[in-house]
């Protein structure tokens, strides 16, 4: 934790952490469930950024300070922009960005979603690779609450979790999602005590950290693909990104880690 807080992502509302091959990013505005401001939005992006840049940093968190995981856009800020960035314009230099930075880090994003994550929040959770949720955690769709259609890649990944009728219904009602109800729909990869929830997501992280990460940055990327694609796509792209795997370090040392029947030594490269 060489850093101070604030010196990786310019601000302490969206602070970093490093430790043991581990990056997380702690949204901070306890007193108001992490609802992002334009700063916030920037922070994170420069967070992330720093992240994806930095080989040391193997897998990726995103959390959140206090009771909520984030409130999505803070509704005071939207009012009091007044007649600045548009909407659309606001949603490309912020949100998206962040969406497509977090789909793209080829590194392990883990959301450890402790509290309500509403709105572009909740996208935010949905874009991640993996999610842990403490028991308490809700996903707030929020959009229609207000009057807005759902954005930062909400029309893309709910539909694909739950089907198109349930996301539609989710949407139209402004209904809420329990971390239980969100597991059984696998939105959630586990639902863990509230207490629990620091240390499970540090430990995923920290196992997927020690693994042979430039492998899991290429699943992703297959994954990504696969998701835009047909069979005959990803059963090409497949065989070319294991000629890249094949031939890292990691490969050679996991297959005479087998061989010597020790565990193995990855180191991401
Ligand atoms: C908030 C917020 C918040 C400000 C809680 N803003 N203060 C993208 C681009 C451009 C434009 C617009 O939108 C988007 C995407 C979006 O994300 S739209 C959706 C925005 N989010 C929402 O609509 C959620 C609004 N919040 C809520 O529904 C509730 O606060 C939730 C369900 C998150 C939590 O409920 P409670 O646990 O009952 O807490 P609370 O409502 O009492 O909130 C605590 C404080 O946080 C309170 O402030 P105060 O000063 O009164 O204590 C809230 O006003 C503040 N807060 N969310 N989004």
């Amino acid at each position: 934790m060489a850093d101070a807080p604030g010196s990786v992502t310019g601000s302490d509302t969206v602070q970093y952490a490093f430790a043991d091959g581990v990056a997380t990013l702690t949204f901070n505005r306890p007193d108001k469930m992490n609802a992002f401001t334009d700063a916030m939005l920037h922070a994170l992006l420069k967070g992330l950024r720093a992240c994806e840049r930095d080989a040391a940093v193997r897998a990726i968190v995103l959390t959140g300070a206090g009771q909520a995981f984030t409130a999505g856009q803070d509704l005071s800020d939207v009012q009091d922009r007044g007649h600045g960035l548009s909407f659309k314009d606001h949603l490309e230099a912020t949100y998206n960005k962040i969406i497509r930075a977090l789909r793209t880090v080829e590194k392990p994003v883990i959301a450890g979603v402790n509290g309500v994550a509403a709105g572009a929040g909740a996208s935010i959770a949905f874009a991640c690779d993996i999610r842990l949720a403490a028991e308490s955690a809700k996903f707030a769709t929020a959009f229609g609450l207000v009057g807005l259609v759902p954005d930062s890649g909400a029309t893309w990944f709910l539909p694909r979790f739950l089907g198109y009728a349930r996301a539609y219904e989710l949407y139209a009602t402004g209904g809420r999602l329990t971390a239980a109800e969100a597991h059984a729909a696998g939105i959630v990869n586990h639902v863990v005590p509230d207490a629990d929830l620091a240390d499970r997501t540090a430990a995923l992280a920290g196992q997927l950290a020690n693994g042979p990460t430039k492998a899991f940055g290429l699943t992703k990327r297959a994954m990504n693909r696969a998701a835009a694609g047909s069979l005959d796509d990803a059963l090409d792209y497949e065989a070319h990104l294991q000629h890249i795997a094949g031939l890292t370090a990691d490969h050679g040392e996991g297959v005479r880690a087998f061989l010597e029947k020790r565990p193995p030594r990855f180191t991401g490269t």
